[in-house]
């Protein structure tokens, strides 16, 4: 029998008791999922297809954009505008939140997008990923312009969230609350099949995920709680651990959701609130599917999914995976605190 076709899985789900997914969110989900095939072809064209280096340009994040960056941010806005599923758009790629243009209908969902995550490797030939968020537009904003603060909600909001990563295969992730399913392209047919699912976080895979260059930056806990496993301290756990860190978190968090293991990337601690990876189209989507997944995702005390956001491109802590590796953790920060 066929693997079953993202537009089967979204047309099953619609038709749910507890509709996990109605047809305008199929729609947007398709949307996003026939952009992420666009997003794929320009990319393994390489060098073939002049989308490899940089503008010269930097983005609201200050970070210098890769021209990848720009080509997929265009095929997400281009793809989403029309569709009358969506009230507004924000992307780590703009400063502020696109709104759909007067001239196409509009809906009651935001999408929140990281067009190309872990850009840096597109031109060594690492893997990629788009990562998507979907939330509500708040009920008062109907009959008005959308804002920026309509897009402030905690993770916990999400209605639906994902990723495609392009790496040896293309796959997307999805979760629409009620369990994580992965489909891989199928580049004869075009269609994403599902080929996984629902994915469980295994327990017990002791790889931890971490850039060890930041560790300065560390809380003493974090620090504690690394050294033993992979820093260079004899003792009980010392040996036991493998490290892996592809500088694309979509890549991390696909090998966490495949066999377990646990990523952190922590704020640093000696300048509150300064921290790498952004909340609201980083943390919460990949927070929404670890949790989705029977994991755990904190900033490094709290969860990520409860916290309040104040802004678009606000940064979190982050530090998530298998619950008993986020356990441990917090155990260590217990213990230090009450010291
Ligand atoms: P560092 C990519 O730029 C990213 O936002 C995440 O995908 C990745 O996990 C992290 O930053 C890599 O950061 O400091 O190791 O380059």
């Amino acid at each position: 029998m066929q693997p079953i076709t993202l537009t089967r899985f979204l047309i099953e789900q619609q038709r749910r008791e507890d509709s996990a997914c109605p047809s305008e969110l199929r729609l947007l989900i398709e949307t996003v999922a026939r952009a992420c095939k666009s997003v794929t072809f320009a990319i393994s064209k390489g060098a073939l297809g002049d989308v490899l280096g940089t503008l010269g340009s930097e983005n609201v994040q200050g970070e210098v954009q890769k021209k990848l960056d720009v080509i997929a941010n265009e095929i997400l806005l281009d793809a989403n505008e029309w569709g009358g599923h969506l009230a507004a758009m924000a992307s780590e790629e703009m400063e502020t939140i696109h709104r759909i243009p007067n001239r196409y209908p509009k809906g009651e969902y935001l999408l929140l997008f990281d067009p190309i995550d872990g850009s840096s490797n597109v031109d060594v030939d690492l893997s990629v990923g788009t990562i998507f968020s979907v939330l509500r537009a708040p009920e008062n904003s109907a009959g008005r312009e959308v804002t920026e603060e309509d897009f402030l909600q905690p993770g916990s909001e999400q209605v639906a969230s994902g990723y495609a990563i392009y790496g040896p295969q293309t796959l997307l992730v999805l979760t629409l609350g009620a369990g994580v399913y992965e489909f891989t392209l199928d580049r004869e047919m075009g269609a994403w099949r599902m080929t996984d699912g629902p994915l469980k976080i295994a327990s017990g895979n002791k790889e931890v995920a971490i850039n060890m260059a930041r560790r300065a930056q560390w809380s003493p806990a974090i620090r504690r709680y690394v050294d033993a496993r992979v820093g260079c301290e004899e003792g009980p756990l010392a040996g036991e651990y493998n490290m892996r860190w592809t500088g694309s978190m979509v890549a991390d968090i696909h090998r966490i959701l495949k066999r377990g293991g646990v990523f952190l990337y922590p704020s640093d601690h000696r300048k509150p609130g300064k921290a790498r990876l952004r909340l609201l189209y980083e943390a919460n989507p990949m927070s929404f599917l670890i949790e989705q997944a029977g994991g755990t995702a904190i900033d490094g005390e709290a969860r990520i999914m409860d916290a309040k956001p104040t802004g678009l491109h606000q940064r979190i802590g982050v530090v998530l995976g298998d619950p008993e590796e986020v356990a441990a953790l917090l155990e260590e920060a217990g213990q230090m605190a009450s010291a």
